[in-house]
């Protein structure tokens, strides 16, 4: 059976000498919004994991298995060439290989040079990819037949690197759907993070956005316009995490938290009138002095 979307993280403990010395694998969450936002519009979508895989052979018998008309990897700068490496592999099945995240979003040019790479999607993954997927149904169109859709970068009939402007950002994400978690393997997840740690740790993400623009980071995937989730739908995630997988902690993805005083208030009391309270880690801006999130999590 064909399905319409391989979804690759390009991650391999195997083969990162780096990750296994650390032994803390976070799931793909970007991944894991794409599987579930595409789900919901009833794409058959598979999510290839190189987290726990024994290496390419392993790759390889997903695609044939799956046989998937588009192959979607995700990247961030150290794992370039390793997703080159992929996208060829892909091609040879005949996909569609598109590649999105943080580095193709900075630099689309690195992926785009290469000949497997059809397709660059930047910033914000779901929207784009949805309608990607959707325009292409039935048809074996190139990349530019695409034309002027947004969020997207490939190359015109001559060759030449095309960026078109981002997509506007997601503003309401309560109507996102909940990570697909069930798409990987999170019980060896779990496992690795107990046998390493001594705790087990899943990470989850509340907001998108940073407003700070700090200059090596300004372009970053999620944009400057700070969004929030509210705290009922984090709460909901978290208890579901807590009963589900009967994790420790949590890590919060965000690119930066803590901005709302009276958010992180409201969700410790809600989180403790639900049940939902785990010690979790977060990113914050540095040079903010106040720092309310600490003393709010020390009382929990
Ligand atoms: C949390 C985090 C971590 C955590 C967890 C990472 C993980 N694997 O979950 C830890 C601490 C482990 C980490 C490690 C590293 N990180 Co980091 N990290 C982040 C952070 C803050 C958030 C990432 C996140 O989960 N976002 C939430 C999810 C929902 O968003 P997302 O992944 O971006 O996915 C969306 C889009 O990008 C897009 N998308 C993503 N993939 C794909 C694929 C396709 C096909 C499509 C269509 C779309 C698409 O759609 C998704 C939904 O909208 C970002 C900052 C940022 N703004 O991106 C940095 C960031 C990604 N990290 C970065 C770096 C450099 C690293 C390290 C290399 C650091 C190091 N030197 O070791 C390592 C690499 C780890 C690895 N092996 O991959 C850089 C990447 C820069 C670049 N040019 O690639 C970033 C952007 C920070 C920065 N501004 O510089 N990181
Ligand atoms: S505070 Fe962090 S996420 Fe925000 S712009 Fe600066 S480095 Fe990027």
């Amino acid at each position: 059976m064909s399905i319409d979307a391989l979804l690759v993280n390009p991650v391999f403990l195997s083969q990162n000498e780096a990750e296994r010395e650390l032994m803390s694998p976070y799931i793909p969450l970007g991944l894991l919004y794409l599987g579930a936002f595409l789900r919901e519009r009833d794409f058959q979508v598979e999510i290839f994991d190189g987290t726990f895989a024994r290496g390419n052979q392993d790759f390889i018998a997903a695609l044939e298995t799956h046989q998937p008309k588009t192959v979607g990897i995700t990247a961030v700068k150290p794992n370039g060439d390793k997703v080159l490496e992929l996208a060829a592999i892909a091609k040879q099945h005949n996909a569609f290989v598109v590649v999105g995240g943080p580095d193709p979003t900075y630099s689309p040019d690195f992926y785009l040079q290469n000949p497997a790479v059809d397709l660059v999607v930047h910033h914000e993954g779901e929207l784009t990819l949805a309608e990607v997927l959707d325009s292409r149904q039935g048809g074996d169109q190139p990349a530019y037949a695409l034309g002027e859709m947004p969020g997207i970068a490939f190359r015109d009939q001559f060759g030449e690197l095309v960026v078109n402007p981002r997509r506007d950002y997601l503003l309401n994400l309560d109507q996102l759907p909940t990570p697909a978690r069930d798409m990987v393997d999170i019980d060896k997840y779990l496992q690795v993070w107990r046998e390493h740690n001594g705790y087990a740790s899943l990470s989850i993400s509340v907001s998108r956005g940073c407003p700070y623009g700090c200059k090596w980071c300004a372009d970053a995937v999620h944009g400057q316009d700070f969004r929030i989730r509210s705290v009922e739908s984090v709460v909901a995630e978290v208890k579901s995490l807590k009963d589900i997988y009967n994790i420790d902690r949590l890590r919060v993805v965000d690119d930066v938290d803590g901005l709302d005083a009276q958010w992180i208030a409201d969700w410790a009391a809600v989180a403790e009138q639900e049940d939902a309270v785990l010690p979790f880690e977060a990113l914050y801006e540095v040079e903010r002095q106040d720092i309310p999130m600490l003393d709010i999590r020390d009382s929990l």
